[in-house]
């Protein structure tokens, strides 16, 4: 693959050579049309009107900040006439999203994180799109929620944006991991990797530390051990690094290496994790594989497991293999929870 070439392009050489369907290129691409003007809304700042909350809880219990539901609304407006999605699903939607009445159902269902790490909005720190495809069930033109309780390796695509100093768009067809960077000058993602690789080694970690008295022992022992550095069993020292966005940590991770965890914690023992699979670790997940990495719950391969439930939370331990098999080692010395 040449660098410097368009998203346009890639998509149009992965038809060629790689039978990617023209409206999986599409969903792409509408995909990419809603970025830009995400992109756009984020970079106006608080000239544009839409920081701040709105005066609505979401499913997830979070206060919805106008920048959450003008995202939301961006990506909906940008696939529901293409007739290429049946229907989506998203964080900030209770239930799924049906087409509207005329408008003709494709062979996929998207769903997404319209604005993954949004306590960053207000204080202009990272913030993302999280976006994962899945085959509608054959002959299904009226999806049901249980349409999309699919497990994370029936992803057709997964990726997500990243609204920073340059906005990027990270990509997975199943055939490796790819990034291009938005040229504002003439509004097109350009190809700038073509293989984006996680090492097996790893010397850096992301976990939000103040939740450490609620973390199972595995993990309390991992952390232990990257905090005693050269001085303790690791033999090697590490940094720690936590953007309080996913996406951030995640393309830390694609980029230069390491680990990213939001294990189970015991501050709600029903909940198995903080993040949703769908529309966050999935998608994350299947780009971390594809990237040569290991994406685990610390007791399973997150991309095995069947979600339950739309906006079902799973714990999220993704990055380097040697790190992330160390973790799973030391689950298997835990005993089980309920999951
Ligand atoms: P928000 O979108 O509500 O900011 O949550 C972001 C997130 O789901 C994920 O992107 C972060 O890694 C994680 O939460 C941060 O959680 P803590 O605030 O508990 O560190």
């Amino acid at each position: 693959m040449r660098h410097g070439i368009t998203l346009s392009a890639f998509l149009q050489q992965e038809q060629r050579l790689h039978d990617l369907s023209a409206d999986l290129a599409g969903v792409i691409d509408d995909m990419a049309r809603a970025i830009k003007q995400i992109a756009h809304h984020v970079s106006l700042g608080a000239l544009g009107g839409v920081l701040g909350n709105t005066d609505a809880i979401n499913i997830q219990g979070e206060v919805q900040k106008k920048l959450d539901v003008e995202a939301n609304d961006i990506i909906l407006r940008c696939h529901e006439t293409s007739g290429r999605v049946a229907a989506m699903a998203s964080e900030e939607m209770d239930s799924i999203y049906l087409l509207p009445i005329g408008e003709r159902r494709g062979d996929y269902l998207l769903v997404f994180d319209p604005l993954d790490g949004s306590t960053n909005i207000d204080i202009n720190l990272s913030i993302g799109t999280i976006f994962s495809v899945l085959p509608c069930p054959r002959g299904v033109t009226e999806p049901r929620e249980s349409d999309f309780l699919q497990p994370g390796r029936n992803q057709c695509c997964a990726g997500y944006a990243l609204y920073g100093q340059a906005t990027i768009l990270v990509l997975t067809l199943g055939r490796g991991v790819v990034s291009f960077t938005l040229d504002r000058a003439v509004g097109e993602f350009i190809l700038v990797q073509d293989s984006l690789h996680i090492d097996t080694e790893g010397h850096e970690y992301a976990i939000n530390t103040s939740n450490w008295r609620f973390w199972e022992p595995p993990i309390q022992r991992y952390i232990e051990e990257c905090h005693a550095g050269t001085t303790g069993p690791r033999g090697k020292n590490f940094n720690m690094r936590w953007m309080g966005a996913m996406v951030a940590d995640c393309h830390r991770v694609l980029s230069r290496g390491g680990i990213f965890l939001y294990p189970r914690d015991l501050r709600d023992p029903t909940k198995p994790g903080k993040l949703r699979q769908l529309y966050e670790a999935n998608p994350m997940a299947l780009l971390a594989e594809q990237a040569g990495g290991v994406a685990s719950t610390g007791r399973q391969a997150i991309l095995d497991l069947l979600p339950k439930t739309l906006h079902q939370r799973i714990p999220v331990i993704l990055g380097a293999s040697e790190e992330v098999r160390l973790i799973e080692n030391y689950y298997r010395d835990h005993p089980i929870h309920p999951e």
